[in-house]
Formats: structure tokens, C-alpha cells, sequence
């Protein structure tokens, strides 16, 4: 049997207005979230199963962060008792090691995780970073700016589009790429950390950083509310390597902080 025959530019039709249409619905969120990883994707499933208008913005052309890799390109990760629950609700398959460790498969993680994020209602576009937000009158973050990865890496002059939102969740891992962009940009920023900078995370201790992880998840700055491993950087907390609970713990914190936020505006 052969396949049916396409006109080609019916195929270019059918993609660039599945595209077009739904972008523009995502030009006004709720909830913007920066990065694909652990905790960008559990804070977008939960706050789209709630019922918000959620989009997460990835500048590379995959999910996941750095789930994939799992420790040092072995690709396994390690959760802990507490924070379990929340792959086994997407479906990830769990193996459990001892004092209270579980080990799953970094690829079928970050899949089911990916996946259950966009079943819920969240869309993920891919290949657009976020080179900066959109401000209102008061220095509070509105929106978020973007341009394509590809534009940005060839050093290309082409402006960028901006969508709003009401709550921005800085998702974006070690860099916490939002945040020191605020601090580049907004003359006089002053975040809610320890010195009122962005301090940087510092070497590895997992006991404290994954202590430390879940109430240095909040709104760090109006408008942005920083998870994951950004939040450990924001507030000079240690890295804590492949065992990754705690940041899945931390998107689940933005997605509530985020909806307590969004029930009372
Ligand atoms: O780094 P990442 O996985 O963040 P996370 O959720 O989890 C950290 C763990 O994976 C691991 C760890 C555990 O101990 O430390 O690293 O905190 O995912 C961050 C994602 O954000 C993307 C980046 O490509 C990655 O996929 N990202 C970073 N900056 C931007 C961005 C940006 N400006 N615009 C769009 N995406």
C-alpha cells in the first residue's frame, strides 16, 4: 500500500498554522516556566492539571535538563522516599535501593515526566530561550522576552517577541538564567536571598542542599518565583549531583506557591 500524496506546501500550511494558533494562545499565560528540567516539568504538569494556562520555554531542542545524563552519563537517577511519589504518578517504573533511595531510568524519566506535563495541558515549545522579561511600571516581571537558541548562538541581530504572564518560575538549573538577567538589567534589583543578589551555588553537599531546596523555592523576586537547582544558585545553597528528589520536591512548591498566588490576584 502506498502512502497518501501530500502537496508539500499543504504540509508547510498545516504546520505553520498549528504553530501560529497555538502560540498566540500562549501569548498570555499564567504561568510561564523557563527550562524543561525536574523541576520546570513537574511545577508546568501540576499548575496545567489545576487548570492554568501554562507554557515552559526550553532553549534546547530536548527535555529533560539534566536528568539524561543521570551521574556522570550512567543513566539512572536517584529519589528519594519523599519525593517518589511524584514520578510514580507519571508512570516511571521505580527500582528501590536501600535507606529509603529509589533508582529510575533517567530516559524513561524524563519521557513520562515530559509527557505527563503535556497530557495535563501545558505546552512545551522547544528551541526558544528566554533572553529576558518583560517589566511593568513597578519593576514587577509581566512576561517573558524570547528568540530562537539558533538566532541567539549565531549572534544573529533579529529582535525578539515578548508573551505575558502573570507569574514567571525561573526553572532554569545551575545558571538561574532569569534572575541574573533581572540583576544585569533592573537597576538596583534586590532579590530575597541571603545577600539580596544572586549569590551562585556553591560545591557539593547533598545532605544540605537537598535540606535547603524546598523553602528556598519562593518568589525571590516579584513576579518570579525561582525552583529547582536555580534556587539552591540564587541563594549560594550547594549543588547536590544525581540525586534529584529534591528538585522535583521544588517544582511541586513553585506550582503551589504559584497557585496560591494566582487564587488571590
Ligand atoms: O538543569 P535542569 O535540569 O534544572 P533543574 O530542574 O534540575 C537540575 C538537575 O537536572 C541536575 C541537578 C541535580 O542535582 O543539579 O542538574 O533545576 O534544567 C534546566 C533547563 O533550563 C534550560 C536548560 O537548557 C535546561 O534544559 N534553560 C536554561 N536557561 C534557559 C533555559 C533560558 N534562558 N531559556 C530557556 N531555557
Amino acid at each position: 500500500m502506498s502512502l497518501r500524496h501530500v502537496d508539500e506546501t499543504r504540509v508547510t500550511r498545516f504546520i505553520v498554522r498549528s504553530f501560529a494558533e497555538d502560540f498566540i494562545a500562549d501569548t498570555r499565560l499564567d504561568v510561564a516556566v523557563v527550562g524543561a528540567g525536574p523541576s520546570g516539568l513537574t511545577a508546568a504538569r501540576l499548575l496545567a492539571a489545576a487548570g492554568y494556562q501554562v507554557a515552559v520555554f526550553e532553549r534546547n531542542l530536548h527535555v529533560g535538563g539534566g536528568m539524561w545524563g543521570g551521574g556522570m552519563l550512567f543513566p539512572r537517577i536517584v529519589i528519594q522516599d519523599e519525593a517518589i511519589h511524584l514520578v510514580k504518578e507519571v508512570g516511571v517504573n521505580v527500582q528501590p535501593a536501600d535507606e529509603g533511595y529509589h533508582v529510575v531510568d533517567s530516559v524513561e524519566c524524563v519521557s513520562k515526566c515530559a509527557a505527563a506535563a503535556v497530557d495535563a495541558g501545558a505546552r512545551i515549545w522547544i528551541g526558544m530561550v528566554v533572553e529576558d522579561v518583560m517589566i511593568d511600571q513597578q519593576d514587577r516581571v509581566c512576561g517573558v522576552v524570547l528568540n530562537w537558541e539558533a538566532v541567539q548562538r549565531a549572534q544573529l541581530h533579529v529582535d525578539p517577541l515578548a508573551v505575558s504572564a502573570r507569574l514567571v518560575i525561573d526553572a532554569t538549573g545551575h545558571d538561574a538564567d532569569v534572575l541574573r538577567t533581572i540583576e544585569r538589567k533592573v537597576a538596583g534589583a534586590q532579590f530575597d536571598t541571603p545577600t539580596g543578589q544572586i549569590v551562585g551555588e556553591s560545591s557539593m553537599n547533598a545532605t544540605e542542599a537537598e535540606g535547603h531546596i524546598v523553602e528556598l523555592t519562593k518568589e525571590v523576586y516579584p513576579g518570579v518565583i525561582v525552583a529547582g537547582m536555580a534556587a539552591n544558585a540564587a541563594a549560594g545553597a550547594p549543588r547536590m549531583g544525581a540525586r534529584v528528589g529534591g528538585m522535583f520536591l521544588s517544582g511541586q512548591r513553585a506550582a503551589q506557591l504559584a497557585a496560591e498566588q494566582l487564587a488571590v490576584e
